[in-house]
């Protein structure tokens, strides 16, 4: 590892032209038949439950070696994913530049029209979020023109810019400082930047903005924060419904936390943390949760439970707060831990499925509740699931290690086939269009429902009537989730069929939403070539896609994931005690 990141310091600290030609600069359950025939869930289901099984694992596997014989350390295919990294860093650079040419300072970019829109408070979103991708890629203009933008507009911004949601500005401009902060040195971080600021820069700049943001928490009668918080004067309301988000309330903790450590400060930590600590008192479906709270009770409100939108994080930060303080070694935490493995027990019997005639495993929705029907229904956001489940599993080391050390539970091997079954699911949903992009949302063809004409096009793939794809949602906003857990799975079972698929749907994008002008675009239908353009490039295309595809393609001790945790915007932020340059 001390390789790799010697490597990576050295590799980032030139100041060569960004787009090089030549040289590259970086280099269940199985067993159980998921499908409830009759439809009865809840008690009926409970007595036909089938003895719990361990997965099966293949010869190799048992063998503590992995069967694909290390190829990213053959030469040759060395070479092969030192060059398509390179492609996605030219990618990113293109991005930038549609940005920086038509909305530098804005949120977003329009790619078609050439604006710059303001979807998320007017802090520059796409600026911090871009910033630790180009750290880590060496890009090192981009750094200095993110990080000058930063130290002369971002202060002023967050003192006269009116409302922002907490969530989406915790996540994506106060965790980009937070990583930015350590990836240039600060907090004995790895320095992989000579250029922007100084690393306190963002930190002073992180600081101020959490002061203000943490009205959220202290105008609440609960523990519950508001999800709206006017920066100018440091006031908070609810949402117009009066109701948060309980996946918004719940992704704040290692952004407060890294906060509180790197600052000295108690209060961000104190705060955040004390939502957790009061989720943890709630009534629960084993472990699954209703998508809404309410800031005035305090209580869930309805009884929708998905991991899709509203529901994601709140899965995601059970495990990575506990991860982010250590894990086991911090007892204080164990009921997160605790939390995130109930919830995933949850999941394997209340959620999972499989679909006809191809057998796709995949994670449908309770919109009425435990006792409601079912909905094979699944977001394109639960495929942020497989990642989160092969981390959990193994705390992020290498399947082959965690196996050799006999680390893995019986839980953590069930857990890695489900993510490594979902994982596939999320590739098909890929790979089932015309486009070669998913879709936001994906019915499943079970027993029970089905519905004709509504395939994702590509006429070659076998999973075209296991997938439906509605109109209404077949639209692709360049989102990470799929390559996120294409990452992980990467990285902890060394499979390389992981990165192919990753190469799949980085010329996919390539392909369908590159826009010659500079920046990339959301697509209106990807079940349909050519597909229509929609005039919007997401910060996270720049803060988490191309990252984690980068990430994806590089070695696996670039921000390795037994030191770093990635918040839900892929910032990766240190685990406690973890990373010291010396
Ligand atoms: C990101 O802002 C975060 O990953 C969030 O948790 C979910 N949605 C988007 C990306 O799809």
């Amino acid at each position: 590892m001390l390789f790799g990141l010697a490597y990576l310091f050295l590799t980032h600290t030139s100041s060569g032209p960004e787009v090089s030609g030549g040289l590259v600069k970086n280099a269940m359950r199985n067993e159980k038949e998921k499908i409830n025939s009759d439809g009865v869930s809840g008690l009926k289901r409970f007595w036909r439950k089938p003895p719990r099984l361990p997965p099966r694992l293949s010869p190799d596997e048992k063998g503590g070696k992995n069967s694909f014989g290390h190829e990213a350390e053959n030469p040759s295919s060395r070479l092969k994913w030192v060059s398509r990294q390179q492609k996605v860093r030219d990618s990113f650079i293109h991005a930038w530049s549609g940005y920086k040419k038509y909305a530098m300072g804005y949120d977003e970019l329009m790619p078609l029209s050439h604006h710059g829109v303001d979807g998320l408070g007017g802090l520059g979103a796409t600026v911090v979020d871009a910033l630790d991708t180009a750290i880590i890629m060496g890009a090192d203009e981009i750094v200095s023109e993110a990080g000058s933008w930063i130290e002369t507009q971002l202060l002023d911004r967050i003192k006269h810019k009116g409302q922002v949601n907490l969530f989406e500005t915790t996540i994506r401009v106060l965790g980009g400082l937070l990583s930015a902060y350590h990836l240039s040195g600060g907090d004995g971080g790895m320095k992989l930047t000579r250029n922007g600021p100084k690393p306190a820069v963002y930190l002073d700049i992180a600081r101020d903005l959490a002061d203000r943001l943490l009205s959220a928490f202290t105008a609440s009668p609960t523990s519950v924060p508001y999800s709206d918080v006017i920066l100018r004067d440091s006031s908070a309301h609810p949402a117009p419904g009066g109701l948060s988000s309980t996946s918004e309330v719940s992704t704040l903790q290692l952004e407060f936390n890294y906060l509180s450590m790197v600052s000295g400060d108690p209060k961000y930590s104190l705060e955040a943390m004390k939502v957790l600590e009061h989720l943890k008192t709630l009534p629960k479906v084993e472990g699954l949760v209703p998508i809404y709270i309410s800031p005035h009770s305090g209580q869930f409100s309805g009884e929708n439970i998905r991991l899709g939108s509203r529901g994601d994080s709140y899965y995601e930060y059970l495990l990575k707060v506990w991860l982010h303080q250590g894990g086991s070694q911090n007892t204080n935490m164990t009921y997160l831990y605790d939390m995130y493995s109930e919830a995933m027990k949850g999941v394997h019997n209340r959620l999972v499925r499989k679909s006809v005639p191809n057998g796709l495993v995949f994670v449908g929705e309770l919109p009425y509740g435990s006792n409601g029907a079912f909905s094979p229904k699944m977001d394109h956001l639960v495929c942020f699931l497989p990642g989160t489940l092969a981390l959990g599993a193994t705390k992020g080391k290498t399947k082959e290690k965690a196996m050799k050390d006999n680390l893995l539970t019986f839980e953590d091997l069930e857990n890695l086939k489900l993510a490594e079954d979902l994982m596939h699911t999320c590739f098909q949903m890929y790979s089932v269009t015309s486009t070669g992009l998913a879709p936001e949302i994906a019915y499943f063809h079970t027993e029970e429902y089905s519905e004709e004409g509504l395939d994702g096009g590509n006429k070659t793939s076998k999973y075209l009537s296991d997938i439906i794809i509605k109109h209404a949602d077949r639209h692709n906003l360049l989102r990470p989730e799929t390559v996120e857990s294409l990452l992980f799975l990467y990285r902890i079972t060394e499979d390389p069929k992981y990165r192919e698929w990753g190469w799949q749907i980085f010329e996919a994008f390539e392909n369908y939403t590159k826009v010659d002008t500079g920046g990339y675009s959301s697509l209106d239908d990807v079940t349909h070539i050519p597909p229509q353009r929609r005039d919007k490039m997401e910060t996270f295309f720049l803060g988490e896609t191309l990252k984690y595809l980068y990430l994806l393609f590089s070695d696996s001790d670039v921000i390795p994931l037994d030191k770093f945790i990635f918040n839900t915007e892929a910032h990766p932020l240190p685990i406690k005690g973890a990373v010291r340059s010396s």
